[in-house]
C-alpha cells in the first residue's frame, strides 16, 4: 500500500486532493479504510474514463441514424425459420461440444437490482412459483439437466463450468447463498465466483464523491467490465486450464434463459462465428430494447434511446421492422476472442455515462441523499465488443420460449415477477399440451426432468391437468405434485 504523502502527492496530481478533506477528523482504523481504498483505485484510468463519458453524452443522434444498417441475412439466422435437420444438427454439435467439456457459462450477476427494488442479489429472487424456485436455482437445474442431455448423446458425463460474475455488494451474499443450496447439485469446484471491478462516483465537475468522510463512492463498471475481471480474476487460465473453448454469457434476470442452449452453441460453431448475439424480435418499434445492427459497417447495439422513432419505425419489404434484431444480453464468445478483448480492446470500448443520485457529504462532513441526479456513474456494456470480432452472427428465438426479463416491481406491470411467473408457467402450459396433456390450471415443469420439451410424454400425455390445481412437475422425486386436494384426471 502507497504512504500518505505519496497518496497526497497522487491525489493532486490528479486533482482529487479533496478526498483526503477530512483525513484529520477520522479515526486511526477510518484513516486506514481510506488510505486503503485510495491505493485500489487507479485514479489516472477513472479520470480518462471521465473524460472520455462527458464526450459520450454529446453524441449526435442523427449520425448513428443515418449510419444503421441491418444485420445481413449470411449472419442472421432464426429458430422459427430453421430447418428441422439443421436445427436438430446445431442441438448435437452443441451437446457434443459439451460432453467434450468445452463449453462454459459466464453469468454475469454483479448488478445492483436497484429497478427491481430488491437489497440481496438478483439471482436469489423468487417470482413465486409452485416450487419457490429462485432463478440461481432454475439456472443451475438447467446446467445438470444438459449434462444430463449430452451424456445421453454422447455416452460422455459431459460437464459445464458455471462461472458467476458478482460485484462488491453481491458476491458474500452470492456465495453464502449458493454455499447453503449445495450448489444446487452442482459439483462446487465447477461453480466458480469472481469479482468484477468497481469505478468511482464523479459529479459533473470531474471531482469524485466522497459517499462517507472516509469512504470514496464506488459503483460497479457495468456488464462490460466482464473482459477486465475475466482477465485480472485468472479465470481465463482457469478456462484454458478445464478446456473451456466457448462461453454463453447471459444476465442473471432472464427467467426463461436457456442456459449453455446447445442450439445456440451449435449454430455459432457450425458458422465459425467469434462471437454470437441470440436476440428476439422486437415488440414494437419503440420497445425499450437496444438493437443489433451494423453503424458504419461494425456490429453494434443501438440502444432505443439512441435511434429516431422515424428509424425505429423503419420497414423491410416483407414488412417487417428493418431494426427488429431485440438485443437480449444473451451472448456466445470464443475463450480466444475474451482473450483478445482482454489484451487488446479493453481500452478502446466505449463508456456510457448515467446520471445518478449520488449521496455524498459536503465540505462539512455531512452526508446528504440528493433528491435530483447530481453526478455521474461509469459503465462499459458487454455488446461493446461487437465491432472487434471477425465473424459475428445473430441467431433470433421466439419470446415466449426464450425472454422474459425481471427488471421492475409488480407495480411497472412490465418485466416484472408477476410477468417472469406468467411466461415461464405459460411456456411449461404449451409444453405439456404438446406432448399430450391438458392443462386447465398452472404446471412448472422442473428443469431436471426437461430442458426444453423433451422427455415429457411419458409423464403427462393423456392427462388432465384441472384449473384448481397447481402442479409441479418433478423428476426425481414424485412425478406429479399438486398443492390443492384435486385430482388429476388419468393416470399416475
Ligand atoms: C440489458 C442490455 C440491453 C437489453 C436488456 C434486456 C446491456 C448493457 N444491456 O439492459 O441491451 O438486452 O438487458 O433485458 O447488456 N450487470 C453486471 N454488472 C454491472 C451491471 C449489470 O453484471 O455492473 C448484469 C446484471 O446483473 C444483469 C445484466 O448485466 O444480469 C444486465 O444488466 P442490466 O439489467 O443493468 O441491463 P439492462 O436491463 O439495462
Amino acid at each position: 500500500m502507497l504512504t500518505y504523502t505519496k497518496i497526497q502527492s497522487m491525489l493532486e496530481e490528479c486533482g482529487q486532493s479533496h478526498l483526503l478533506n477530512f483525513f484529520n477528523e477520522l479515526s486511526e482504523a477510518e484513516q486506514q479504510q481510506l488510505l486503503n481504498q485510495i491505493s485500489s483505485v487507479n485514479f489516472h484510468e477513472a479520470n480518462e474514463l471521465f473524460g472520455k463519458a462527458m464526450k459520450s453524452l454529446d453524441g449526435d443522434l442523427q449520425e448513428i441514424d443515418s449510419l444503421m444498417e441491418p444485420v445481413p441475412e449470411s449472419q442472421f439466422e432464426a429458430e422459427d425459420t430453421c430447418d428441422p435437420i439443421k436445427l436438430e444438427n446445431y442441438r448435437n454439435k452443441g451437446l457434443e461440444e459439451i460432453s467434450k467439456g468445452n463449453i462454459g457459462v459466464l453469468l454475469m450477476a454483479g448488478g445492483q437490482g436497484t429497478r427491481l427494488g430488491v437489497t440481496y442479489p438478483k439471482g436469489m429472487y423468487s417470482v413465486g412459483l409452485p416450487s419457490g424456485k429462485t432463478l440461481f436455482q432454475i439456472q443451475a437445474e438447467r446446467i445438470r439437466r444438459l449434462q444430463t442431455l449430452a451424456e445421453r448423446r454422447t455416452g460422455i458425463a459431459g460437464c459445464i463450468p458455471w462461472y458467476i460474475m458478482t460485484s462488491g455488494r453481491t458476491h458474500e451474499e452470492t456465495r453464502h447463498f449458493l454455499e447453503k443450496n449445495d450448489y444446487f447439485g452442482l459439483d462446487k469446484d465447477n461453480v466458480v465466483l469472481f469479482e468484477q471491478g468497481l469505478l468511482p462516483c464523479f459529479n459533473y465537475d470531474g471531482k469524485i464523491i466522497l459517499d462517507q468522510m472516509n469512504v470514496i463512492s464506488m459503483a460497479p463498471d457495468g456488464n462490460g467490465g466482464i473482459y477486465k475481471a475475466l482477465h485480472q480474476n485468472g479465470i481465463l487460465e482457469d478456462m484454458n486450464r478445464r478446456g473451456v473453448k466457448y462461453v454463453h454469457a447471459h444476465s442473471v434476470d432472464n427467467i426463461l434463459v436457456k442456459v449453455a442452449d446447445p442450439v445456440f452453441v451449435g449454430y455459432c460453431l457450425e458458422k465459425g462465428a467469434d462471437c454470437g448475439a441470440k436476440v428476439v424480435k422486437k415488440a414494437s418499434p419503440t420497445e425499450a430494447v437496444g438493437v443489433v445492427c451494423k453503424v458504419a459497417g461494425h456490429y453494434q447495439v443501438v440502444e432505443y434511446s439512441e435511434v429516431s422513432e422515424e428509424t425505429a419505425k423503419k420497414t423491410n419489404d416483407k414488412g417487417e421492422l428493418l431494426f427488429n434484431a431485440g438485443n437480449i444480453c444473451n451472448h456466445f464468445f470464443t475463450v480466444d476472442f475474451l482473450a483478445e478483448v482482454a489484451r487488446k480492446h479493453d481500452r478502446f470500448m466505449k463508456v456510457h455515462v448515467a446520471k445518478k443520485k449520488i449521496p455524498y457529504v459536503d465540505e462539512h462532513g455531512v452526508r446528504y441523499s440528493p433528491k435530483s441526479p447530481n453526478g455521474i456513474k461509469i459503465e462499459k456494456f458487454v455488446f461493446d465488443v461487437f465491432q472487434f470480432t471477425d465473424n459475428f452472427v445473430t441467431w433470433e428465438v421466439p419470446r415466449y420460449t426464450e425472454f422474459s426479463a425481471l427488471k421492475n416491481p409488480d407495480e411497472v406491470a412490465r418485466d416484472c415477477p408477476s410477468t417472469a411467473r406468467r411466461d415461464i408457467l405459460n411456456l411449461h402450459k404449451v409444453l405439456v399440451e404438446r406432448a399430450g396433456g391438458v392443462v386447465d390450471g398452472e404446471i412448472e415443469i422442473s428443469p431436471l426432468l426437461s430442458y426444453s420439451g423433451e422427455d415429457l410424454e411419458s409423464k403427462v400425455k393423456g392427462k388432465v391437468f384441472d384449473s384448481y390445481m397447481t402442479v409441479l412437475i418433478q423428476s426425481d422425486e414424485e412425478i406429479v405434485k399438486h398443492k390443492s386436494n384435486g385430482v388429476i384426471n388419468g393416470h399416475n
